[in-house]
């Protein structure tokens, strides 16, 4: 790990770091009970375990003076009507906030808060999304074609809780409706919370 202060590029045409540390790819596979419909999911992977997102992570001591920071790229797709999404997660230190920047492409950030509130931001070249505390947050591609390409900065110590998300999954779904993008209430989350 670095002891002197550092650089790395992000640059055209990809924006993938010209160093990093990790390099996550995730898969249809991971991503069981997520997707509203179960059906067209579990079609499409017994064809293929598509590779649905990247993210090419900087790390530093996961302590609180220190930043993360690092690149997301969620692939163009769609499971059912749905589009390819990252799991989305609360950070396990709730009262820790984040920064997305984003390089290339269209879609949404999908968040809620334990406390009921929602919201979806739309995500295009040159918006930067200030995520504050307590909100959890899930990126969805919503162009047919191009990647979704992030740049995301966090406190070191806010770590990840997916299990929530895991049961539950977010209040709203990004869907496409006669051609276009549109966010509609997850039936499954109205179920599982009664
Ligand atoms: C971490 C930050 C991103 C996500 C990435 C993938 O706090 O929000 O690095 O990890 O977008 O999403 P997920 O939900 O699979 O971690
Ligand atoms: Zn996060």
């Amino acid at each position: 790990m670095q002891t002197t202060p550092f650089c790395y590029q992000l640059d055209k045409p990809d924006y993938r770091p010209s160093s990093y540390d990790n390099h996550i790819q995730r898969t249809l596979s991971s991503m069981k009970g997520q997707y509203v419909d179960q059906e067209a999911y579990g079609q499409m992977l017994a064809e293929d375990d598509v590779l649905l997102y990247e993210v090419y992570e900087i790390l530093r001591p996961e302590i609180s003076g220190e930043l993360m920071s690092g690149v997301s790229i969620v692939h163009p797709g769609k499971v059912g009507t749905e589009y390819f999404m990252t799991k989305g997660h609360y950070h396990s230190v709730l009262d820790t906030a984040e920064i997305y920047y984003t390089h290339q492409g269209f879609g949404y950030m999908v968040m809620e808060t334990p406390e009921g509130d929602w919201a979806v931001e739309e995500l295009y070249p040159g918006r930067v999304l200030y995520i504050l505390p307590r909100w959890g947050h899930r990126s969805v591609n919503a162009s047919p074609t191009e990647d979704l390409v992030m740049y995301f900065i966090y406190p070191g110590h806010a770590g990840h809780d997916y299990g929530t998300i895991e049961e539950k999954g977010f209040r709203k779904l990004v869907v496409e409706r006669n051609g276009r993008p549109e966010i509609i209430d997850n039936p499954r989350w109205s179920h599982a919370n009664g």
